[in-house]
């Protein structure tokens, strides 16, 4: 579309979507859609041509029909809490900003199927509420569930702190209810543990950040409710001697090891300098930390339990201080020094982020090369390194000097991210790991991602998305 047809083009759109949503449904005043066209870390500063806010799958099947016949893409958003620019829409002003959170109902809560159905716009903690109150958990935990959604949340197949028990949020659903391209709706929506006609459509929806259709709805698994908890907080010297307090923490604990979150001295240190009331939990000086919780249903004996693995890690040398929770104010304590790392970095200055997957038993060696590899490139380089280490994801992040331009921030992204992907690929892992390829790592997926792999998916989104209006110009 030309400059001149736009306005007219505009005009037209929003009369249509306007008949379809009603007036609240519509967002069009500039300073009323900036929250949603700038993304959380404030990286991404987009310019929609309009947001629509759709109350029901119907209406959502209907918006999708009028872009699609008028060839206006449409970028699906949800809680807008992403960290890959996936959800922003690009400066054009053409671009539909297409928003799920009106679609915020628990549609059924089956206690007896242990699953739970809710439309794409409800946000995790709500789930994670709705679980509870049937005496069930739903166990996805991310710093940002009071802001997510369980749309963004499938769509980015989000990770967190609980998937070395419970695995992404791919495991944890049954079916979905989708939006195409053309406005055709999928119901999906099918509550079976087993379902073997055919190939997995389900499992294509999940992960495609808003390039294949419009998640509207989900069928949710639920587990039993974990009643008794132990948490502790440990200091290690090297990252190889956690791997070793992991290991014991496995063997020992099984299933009861919910999460092990690592954390170097420097990321310690950047929580500390910037979130208000956060201390030390150790004394003294320790190269890494790690955040470790057992969670079951009814052993009461956890607490032992863990003390037991923690006096062994010391015995061989695997830790070198440890504590163990003793109040439920002491544990909080610890989760909003974890929690608190995305918040440090955002107030520290300008990081480059690094969301890799490595074979855990990669994770060692590949620490100690990327960081002399990232050390020889400048002294000024902080590097943020923490993650879930429990199951092989790491944020290698890396903290820039104060008051550079924006020329050299990119240039200073485009270095460091070769030095960390290339040898993240080197190690056979992966460039994201949970939160997505969006718009962030568009042009390394083409550098490091199987050409065949990449051939078949965009064989994939071309027949799914013929008229390419799926949010355009992320992940592929
Ligand atoms: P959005 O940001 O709105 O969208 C993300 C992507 O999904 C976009 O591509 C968008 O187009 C698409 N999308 C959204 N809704 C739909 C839908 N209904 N149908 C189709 N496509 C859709 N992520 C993790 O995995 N693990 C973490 O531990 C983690 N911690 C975080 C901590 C903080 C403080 C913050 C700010 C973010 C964190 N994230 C984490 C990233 C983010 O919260 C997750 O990626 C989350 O799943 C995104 O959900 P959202 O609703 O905000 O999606
Ligand atoms: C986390 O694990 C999130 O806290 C955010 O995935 C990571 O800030 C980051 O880079
Ligand atoms: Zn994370």
């Amino acid at each position: 579309m030309n400059r001149q047809e736009q306005p007219q083009r505009v005009h037209f759109l929003l009369s249509k979507l306007e008949q379809i949503v009603g007036p609240e449904g519509l967002v069009s005043a500039p300073e009323d859609k900036r929250q949603y066209d700038t993304d959380w870390l404030k990286k991404w500063q987009g310019d929609s041509c309009v947001v629509v806010r759709p109350a029901t799958t119907l209406q959502v099947s209907q918006v999708m029909r009028l872009c699609y016949e008028n060839q206006t893409p449409v970028v699906t958003q949800g809680g807008n809490t992403g960290m890959s620019g996936g959800a922003t829409p690009d400066g054009s002003g053409a671009q539909v900003l297409l928003s799920l959170s009106r679609m915020n109902k628990i549609r059924e809560v089956d206690a007896l199927n242990n699953s739970m159905c809710v439309e794409g716009g409800v946000i995790l903690a709500q789930v994670q509420k709705a679980a509870e109150q049937v005496q069930r958990y739903f166990p996805l935990s991310l710093g940002s569930e009071g802001s997510c959604t369980i749309g963004g949340n499938l769509a980015t197949n989000a990770g967190g702190i609980a998937v070395l028990r419970y695995g992404n949020m791919r495991d944890m659903a049954l079916g979905l209810e989708v939006v195409l391209p053309d406005g055709r709706i999928w119901n999906g929506l099918r509550a079976l543990r087993k379902d073997n006609t055919g190939y997995d459509l389900r499992d294509l929806f999940i992960g495609s950040e808003g390039t294949l259709g419009v998640i509207t709805a989900a069928v949710l698994k639920l587990f039993p409710r974990l009643t008794t908890q132990a948490t502790a907080w440990v200091g290690a010297s090297s990252m190889s001697a956690l791997l070793h307090m992991l290991s014991v923490l496995y063997e020992q604990c099984g299933q009861r090891l919910v999460a092990f979150e690592m954390m170097s001295a420097e990321a310690l240190d950047l929580v500390l300098q910037h979130v208000p009331a956060s201390n030390s939990p150790l004394q003294g000086q320790h190269a890494f930390h790690a955040l470790i919780e057992l969670a079951d249903t009814h052993t009461d004996s956890l607490t032992e339990m863990l003390e037991t693995c923690l006096e062994q890690g010391v015995e061989k040398g695997y830790i070198d201080d440890a504590i163990l929770c003793m109040s439920l104010s002491q544990r909080q304590e610890l989760w909003k020094i974890r929690e608190g790392i995305s918040e440090a970095q955002v107030r520290a200055g300008h990081c480059v982020k690094h969301d890799i997957a490595l074979p855990i038993s990669a994770l060692d060696e590949f620490v100690v090369q990327a960081s002399a590899a990232v050390s020889a490139l400048s002294p000024g380089l902080r590097l943020i390194n923490f993650g879930h280490m429990g199951d092989g994801n790491l944020h290698f992040n890396v903290l820039l000097p104060g008051g550079l331009g924006s020329a050299e921030i990119k240039t200073w992204t485009q270095t460091l991210n070769k030095a960390v992907h290339g040898l993240v690929h080197q190690y056979q892992g992966s460039i994201s790991a949970e939160h997505g390829v969006g718009q962030l790592r568009r042009d390394e997926l083409r550098i490091y991602k199987n050409p065949v792999e990449l051939e078949l998916m965009m064989l994939l989104k071309q027949t799914l998305d013929q008229n390419q209006i799926m949010n355009p110009g992320k992940l592929l």
